[in-house]
């Protein structure tokens, strides 16, 4: 089937200025070759417009109750790409969406789960479970499961919440950063929890199909979000927050062709974010370069 580009060039919710350029960079990384090689034939929708930060006061839109930088904006951003994922869906494509900081997911996830049930897989360094109540440093790029769960305030902003995703059918790989409250957060969730630590002890590939299994149990479809951040530092040095200990390249490889074979199995996948590249931070946009062939192997690109 058709996958659908859309770029979201939004630093809104990051801790660093230059997430913005993030999709220009994964396209001049290949994406489109990338996703040739695999078989697919791409159409890019270009990028969605936004206002520069500078141009905005990151408090003017703050919640009721926590801290939440550039919320006016991500909301008016996500509430957008909420809309194209929806319609790209309805369209019988497949919608990709590059970042941008992961703040971006609140939309691709709105979007996706509007017609049916929606697991996820997030593959991240990070937990991104805070909200305004608890988020240490107020960067929504955080914050987006807490988000789409209707967490705290986020309950309270139909934007926001997905009522179609579920705590279980949520499932983390690679996780090794996580703030002391948000540790609680995770506990005590239903979420499934595939640590750094799993990793290394059971390998990339059997993580990744308990992962997939639980994303898929009851739900009419599978979202799969990829902070760059989650890979090493050593291969993906183009992030605002590296954490050390990360997956290697080849383990990054083998997760997604992992998805993509059981994608080919039972058509689970249905929609995508790839986020968090920073080419200012990058070493000649081989993050970015990387973003493009870990999403060519998702979409089923294979070494034979
Ligand atoms: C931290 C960093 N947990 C926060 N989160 C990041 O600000 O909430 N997520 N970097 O990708
Ligand atoms: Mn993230
Ligand atoms: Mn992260
Ligand atoms: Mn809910």
């Amino acid at each position: 089937s058709t996958v659908r580009i859309i770029g979201v060039p939004m630093d809104y919710g990051a801790n660093r200025r230059g997430v913005d350029m993030g999709p220009s960079a994964i396209r001049y990384g290949g994406l489109g070759e990338e996703l040739e090689a695999a078989g697919i034939d791409p159409v890019d929708a270009g990028d969605l417009l936004l206002p520069r930060a500078e141009e905005r006061d990151p408090d003017a839109g703050q919640p009721a109750r926590g801290n939440a930088k550039f919320l006016r904006e991500i909301e008016d951003v996500c509430t957008r790409l909420a809309d194209q994922v929806a319609e790209t869906l309805a369209d019988g494509a497949f919608p990709l969406v590059l970042g941008g900081d992961h703040s971006v997911a609140i939309g691709s996830m709105n979007g996706s789960s509007r017609e049916g049930d929606l697991g996820a897989i997030w593959f991240d360094a990070h937990a991104d479970l805070n909200t305004p109540q608890t988020s240490p440093s107020g960067n929504v790029h955080g914050m987006p499961l807490g988000a789409v769960l209707g967490r705290d305030v986020f309950g309270e902003m139909p934007w926001a919440h997905a009522p179609g995703v579920s705590e279980e059918s949520i499932a983390y790989v690679g996780l090794r950063s996580i703030d002391d409250r948000e540790r609680k957060l995770v506990r005590d969730s239903e979420m499934t929890a595939f640590t750094m630590a799993d990793v290394d002890e059971r390998g990339m590939t059997a993580v990744v199909e308990d992962a997939l299994a639980v994303a898929t149990d009851g739900t009419d479809g599978v979202h799969v979000s990829l902070d760059l951040d989650w890979l090493d530092p050593t291969a993906a040095p183009g992030v605002g927050t590296p954490v050390r200990g990360g997956v290697t390249y080849r383990e990054a490889h083998s997760a997604l062709e992992a998805v993509s074979r059981r994608h080919e199995e039972d058509g689970i996948l249905r929609s995508m974010d790839v986020v968090e590249v920073n080419p200012i931070l990058d070493e000649r946009n081989e993050t970015a370069a990387l973003a493009a062939e870990l999403t060519a192997s998702a979409f089923g690109k294979r070494i034979l």
